[in-house]
């Protein structure tokens, strides 16, 4: 029997569309391209044990056809639903130098660009772990009509429409965000459709997670090694103990902190001052989730959505989870100043 309460993810999103005024439902059919795409990159994932795509580029696996490695692959079929979409002028991603502009006559006239990462995580495949898809969704700043421009890529975080990511886990989710709320889809292996599975998700204002690469402790700026100190030595007696988890996949470990409370840290070291993520393809969509699920996000300085991109790939360190949590790192790094 099929459970005709739960909403898939196309029905869940035009009955919001529906809800706001003079939309066009251009939104719900570039979510629906990126599920379509999540389901096909599920499907290679499940099975990158089995058949040899794990391999490098161009090199031929058992049944002598051409290997993509998967990450490859992941970008190919994102860039491919978005380009036969009806709703996106153009793309960055990164796995790509450059951003891609459609430039047909759909395209052209299609308000929005995707920026996205499509495969996070990818150096865990080997070991089974979750990885995932990342992606945020801005309105163009140029007029439709006319090809879409770097100015409509190179825009602050804040601007975002929506964002999500799919993770391939235990089961395959996709999470997204629109200012209006935060909703989780479990993948349905027998229909082949996202589930509504987890409605208007928020953050715990509190946790007790902290998620850190503790292999860099000691290049991190004295804040940090301060905060992760404290978070080590938390008592019953003011909100602890703590533990650390770190799967060294952001989307895993970002799932796990939307879903339970908790900070994600990636900061600056020494090899690295400006950090190791990206700020287009991985903080600002996390950030925009986070943020519209009560939470915080942070370089420890600045908001991360407030940040104006200078180049497509900019990376930024990040500060991330349940509001008081990253309140408490924050207070070391104003100290420091
Ligand atoms: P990738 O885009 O090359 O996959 O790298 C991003 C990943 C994140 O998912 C994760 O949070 C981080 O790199 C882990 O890095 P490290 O191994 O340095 O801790
Ligand atoms: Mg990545």
């Amino acid at each position: 029997m099929i459970n005709r309460q739960i909403l898939t993810l196309d029905e869940f999103t035009i009955q919001q569309y529906r809800k706001i005024p003079n939309a066009t439902g251009e939104l719900s059919s570039l979510l629906r391209d990126i599920g379509l795409a999540g389901k096909r990159i599920n499907v290679e994932v499940n099975k990158a044990g089995l058949v040899d795509i794990l391999g490098d580029e161009g090199t031929t696996n058992v049944q002598g056809e051409d290997v993509k490695k998967l990450d490859v692959f992941s970008n190919n079929q994102m860039v491919g639903v978005l380009q036969h979409g009806i709703s996106c002028a153009g793309i960055g991603s990164e796995e790509m130098d450059d951003v891609v502009i459609f430039n047909d006559e759909i395209s052209n006239d299609s308000k929005y660009v995707v920026m996205f990462d499509p495969l996070d995580g990818s150096s865990n495949i080997d070991t089974n772990a979750s990885i995932g898809t990342i992606f945020g969704i801005y309105r163009r700043v140029t007029s439709p009509g006319q090809p879409a421009s770097e100015a409509d890529f190179l825009q602050a975080g804040v601007k975002q429409v929506a964002a999500g990511y799919i993770i391939y886990g235990s089961s395959t989710m996709l999470v997204y965000a629109t200012r209006r709320g935060v909703n989780g889809f479990t993948l349905d292996p027998s229909i082949g459709e996202f589930c509504l599975s987890h409605p208007d998700i928020k953050i715990p204002d509190n946790g007790k997670i902290y998620s850190v690469n503790h292999g860099n402790f000691f290049q991190y700026e004295a804040p940090v090694k301060k905060y992760i100190d404290i978070c080590q030595n938390k008592t019953k007696e003011n909100g602890g103990p703590y533990t650390q988890r770190y799967i060294g996949s952001m989307v895993a470990d970002m799932h796990r902190s939307l879903i339970k409370g908790g900070i994600f840290m990636y900061p600056g070291t020494t090899d690295k001052p400006g950090g190791k993520l990206r700020l287009m393809y991985e903080c600002n969509p996390f950030a925009f989730i986070v943020e519209v699920a009560g939470g915080m996000a942070s370089n420890g300085k600045q908001r991360i959505l407030d940040i104006v991109p200078k180049k497509l790939h900019d990376r930024t360190p990040v500060f991330i989870g349940s509001t008081k949590m990253v309140e408490e790192c924050l207070s070391y790094w104003k100290e420091s100043q």
